[in-house]
């Protein structure tokens, strides 16, 4: 792969919105994902690998638990600093990013919000460190963009839960230290259920043979008469919103993260066009590859924006569900309509292992579709303003 040369676009000098704080932070990641993840991610993509390695290098950039308090571990930052670092940890790869976002947002954040003190003492510092690592089983076989009708459940058994049922496409679970499982009780209430790997019945199988997300581990969870412990069950909130809630903060993480992806696409692309000379000039003299280039840095630049905005309205406890969804939306789209413009500008190399932007391109297929659909975001977008939703 080539010599990681990135450099950031900030055409609306939107680094003057940052603070410090924030600046360093984004700073650090940025460093980090050039010395550790750029060498590394495209031979781990072709392996279909998660690079285990890096574990310990997420967790010193502060990528697991940004947001969660320094009592239990975490960086303590404002969302903004979260957001940050999804940009650049996806400029270097959105399987990179998962594995981040999963640990924070749909491991970290339910048992902070929704667990007990103890639950919190006992696993945050552990995640945090990335000495434990986490997964989040909400999708069945059956049960995707409509998770409410989900078939895993418990019973209590007086001294312990039995879980049975199984979850599929959950990122992190073949190599999960635990799983923060959604399952419904004996009325059909949901809950949330802390599942630890050696617990008899529990396996995780891995799902193989992907096109997209290869430096992810994706996999299944299955629930065989597994006995969890009463004390696992996440006391402080039950329901569908449960789960939902924690999708809020995982979705706002992937709007800034696909920025990322976005700009390294535009950045490899220009860089490109620049030194390509066909017909004896360089393709960026070209009007249509200069049409490309200015459309990605207009997309881009308002991503930012929106992103950045919605960054204030998390950090002042403003932001609604809907909002989040629509910049999930909107960045998403944005930045595979860009992976497939950029690929188109490098010509045949654009298909290569050379460059990142096949690999962006496929990743965000995944990116596209998990955390929900373009079209229930899009349906999500349409419920809020009309009132009337249209799922069902
Ligand atoms: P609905 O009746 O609308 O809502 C049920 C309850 O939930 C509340 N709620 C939310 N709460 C917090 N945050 C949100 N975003 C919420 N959205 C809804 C709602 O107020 C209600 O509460 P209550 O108290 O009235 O019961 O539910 P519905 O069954 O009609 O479904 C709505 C729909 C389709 C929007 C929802 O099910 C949905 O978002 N579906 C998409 C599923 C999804 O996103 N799955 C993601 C799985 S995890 C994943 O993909 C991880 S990838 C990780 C990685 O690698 O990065
Ligand atoms: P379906 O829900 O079957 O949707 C199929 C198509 O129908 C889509 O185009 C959808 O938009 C459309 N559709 C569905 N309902 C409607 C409707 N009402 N109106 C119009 N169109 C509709 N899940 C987890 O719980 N944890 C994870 O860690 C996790 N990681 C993932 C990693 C990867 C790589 C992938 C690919 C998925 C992951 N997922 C995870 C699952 C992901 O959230 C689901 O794939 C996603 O929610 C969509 O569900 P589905 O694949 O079953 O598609």
């Amino acid at each position: 792969m080539k010599p990681d040369l990135f450099q950031a676009p900030d055409y609306y000098l939107l680094d003057e919105l940052l603070t410090d704080e924030q600046k360093m932070v984004r700073d650090a990641a940025r460093e980090w994902v050039k010395r550790e993840v750029s060498p590394i991610i495209e031979d781990y993509a072709q392996k279909a690998e998660f690079p285990k390695q890096i574990i310990q290098g997420l967790a010193d950039i502060g990528a697991f638990g940004p947001y969660i308090p320094e009592e239990y571990g975490g960086a303590g930052l404002d969302q903004i600093s979260y957001g940050l670092i999804m940009q650049e940890i996806e400029r270097g790869d959105s399987g990179v990013r998962s594995t981040a976002s999963v640990q924070s947002s749909l491991v970290m954040y339910p048992i902070w919000k929704y667990g007990n003190e103890e639950q919190r003492n006992k696993y945050l510092p552990k995640l945090a460190s990335g000495e434990f690592m986490g997964c989040f089983g909400l999708t069945e076989p059956d049960y995707g963009s409509n998770p409410g009708g989900m078939v895993t459940n418990f019973k209590d058994k007086g001294d312990h839960y039995l879980l049975n049922g199984a979850k599929m496409w959950i990122s992190n679970a073949p190599f999960a230290d635990i799983a923060v499982v959604w399952a419904k009780d004996e009325t059909g209430r949901i809950h949330g259920l802390i599942v630890e790997r050696g617990m008899e019945g529990f396996s995780t199988p891995e799902t193989h043979n992907k096109w997209s997300l290869r430096a992810s581990a994706t996999g299944e969870l299955i629930f065989d008469n597994v006995k969890v412990p009463k004390e696992n069950l996440l006391p402080n909130k039950s329901g569908l919103g449960a789960p939902l809630g924690c999708l809020d903060s995982a979705r706002y993480g992937i709007a800034w993260g696909a920025i990322g992806a976005a700009m390294d696409c535009y950045d490899t692309a220009l860089r490109y066009a620049k030194e390509r000379v066909q017909f004896d000039k360089p393709i960026a003299a070209t009007q249509l590859q200069q049409k490309k280039l200015a459309e990605m840095i207009t997309e881009i630049t308002k991503a930012q924006l929106l992103t950045w905005r919605l960054g204030v309205l998390r950090n002042e406890g403003r932001a609604t569900s809907a909002q989040i969804s629509m910049a999930k939306r909107n960045n998403v789209e944005m930045a595979i309509n860009i992976a497939r413009e950029a690929r188109q500008i490098l010509g045949g190399m654009g298909i290569t292992g050379e460059y990142s932007i096949m690999r962006h391109m496929m990743n965000l297929e995944s990116v596209i579709t998990y955390e929900g659909t373009h079209d229930i975001h899009l349906l999500i977008t349409g419920l809020d303003i009309t009132g009337h939703a249209a799922f069902k």
